[in-house]
């Protein structure tokens, strides 16, 4: 990479030394945050290319400026890309990222006051699902279902009953730290059943969606959101899914409703990154992704940790480390001294603010993007649990030796 930065080193030595000790960082450091990943160096070309220079307002043949023939070829190959994989009707990939597709899509399809059912933040959900916090919070009622304190799993029963009470216009469907699979079908027949519309925002699992391993929501969601940058594996993003009656008015809520001139070496990235996706490699890949994050969890429960839910059935796991005498921000503290990047988290039915929580996410995307498989998740899982159960004082040196050596034995691809 340093090669290729030459000019940025002539002419800015303070970013091009930022950009170098990033690098660094990620390559001598296990990144587990469980919505991150490593593009390709085609990705990035594409995200770095002279496609970020140019104004392309409106959709690919209907441009507000001259000089848009190459940005429709990339749009429109993304376009194409992304129907294929998820066997979509209508798609835009214009949204510059997970949150202002969940948007676009609420200005497309609801009115200010109308109500929304979706997952609480603390058990799973997302800012954008409704939390006070964000618009969505503000511009809509909000009422959230959560998981059930045994299983630690969705209840549907409960949820049916909850959507029959509020009698919500739109169902939100998708979070950001739910190791389970979701039954979209489920989802759908409540909707059916309260006459709500219904959005998935698959954001976290889309890769494991695309591949075929986790169960899809076209067909049971009205839209489909996501980002592009998770499991996805392409540049930092969004998108949407629907049904061709929807189109129009998501075009419009998204641009001009929502957003000007589109990201186009970003559009660029995301077409390379969709065609990437479609590849017999990416299903491997995202096969890998799960074998990886399930040995890790049953490596870290023989270990004596516990996990929200008892496991896994995607990319990421939930760790209650109160369980270990421990608090998120704690955990996370001394995973990061001995090389190992997590997020504190909070857990159902969190008793610490967010800023402190009761748990750490971990995922598998991208250390299974550098080749890790398997027998490392044995090493791993050795590392976290000695970590995080070992006396406050202790020394942090071995297991950062042991993490190097894995980082260093698995090097990040295309630098
Ligand atoms: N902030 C993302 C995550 O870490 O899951 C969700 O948008």
């Amino acid at each position: 990479m340093a090669d290729q930065l030459s000019e940025l080193k002539a002419k800015d030595a303070a970013v091009y030394q930022a950009i170098l000790q990033e690098e660094k960082r990620q390559q001598s450091h296990l990144e587990l945050i469980a919505s991150e990943n490593w593009t390709s160096l085609a990705v990035r070309q594409a995200v770095g290319s002279v496609m970020t220079d140019k104004y392309a307002e409106g959709y690919p043949g209907k441009r507000y400026y001259g000089g848009c023939e190459y940005m429709d070829v990339v749009e429109t190959l993304a376009q194409d890309r992304l129907r294929e994989i998820f066997h979509a009707e209508y798609v835009n990939v214009q949204p510059h990222s997970g949150a202002s597709a969940n948007t676009a899509v609420y200005f497309a399809a609801l009115k200010h006051g109308d109500r929304i059912l979706g997952m609480d933040l603390s058990h799973g959900g997302h800012l954008t699902h409704g939390s006070p916090a964000n618009l969505s919070g503000k511009f809509y009622q909000v009422r959230h279902y959560g998981v059930d304190r045994q299983t630690e799993r969705m209840d549907m029963d409960s949820i049916r009953s909850l959507a029959k009470d509020f009698q919500p216009q739109m169902i939100v469907v998708g979070a950001s730290a739910y190791p389970r699979e979701i039954d979209f079908e489920a989802f759908y027949q409540i909707a059916q059943e309260v006459g709500a519309l219904v959005m998935v925002d698959m954001a976290h699992i889309a890769g494991l969606v695309a591949a075929g391993l986790h169960g899809s929501p076209v067909g049971f969601a009205d839209f489909v959101t996501s980002t592009t940058h998770k499991t996805l594996r392409g540049p930092r993003g969004g998108l949407i899914l629907s049904t061709p009656e929807w189109g129009p008015k998501l075009d419009k809520s998204v641009f001009p409703g929502l957003q000007g001139g589109p990201l186009m070496n970003t559009i660029a990235g995301k077409a390379v990154a969709f065609g990437e996706a479609l590849t017999e490699e990416f299903r491997i890949y995202q096969a890998h992704v799960v074998e990886n994050a399930r040995a890790l969890a049953q490596g870290l429960m023989e270990r004596g940790l516990r996990l929200v839910s008892g496991g896994t059935d995607n990319h990421l796991l939930l760790i209650d480390v109160k369980h270990s005498g421990l608090t998120g921000k704690v955990a996370q503290a001394r995973l990061a001294r001995v090389g190992l990047t997590v997020n504190k988290n909070t857990i159902p039915f969190e008793t610490e603010k967010p800023t402190v929580a009761s748990g750490i996410r971990i995922g598998t995307p991208q250390i299974t993007t550098r080749g890790l498989g398997q027998n490392d998740m044995a090493e791993l899982a050795d590392v976290i649990a000695a970590v995080l159960q070992a006396p406050q004082d202790q020394d942090p040196d071995p297991y950062l030796a042991r993490v190097q050596a894995l980082a260093e034995a698995f090097p990040l691809p295309g630098i």
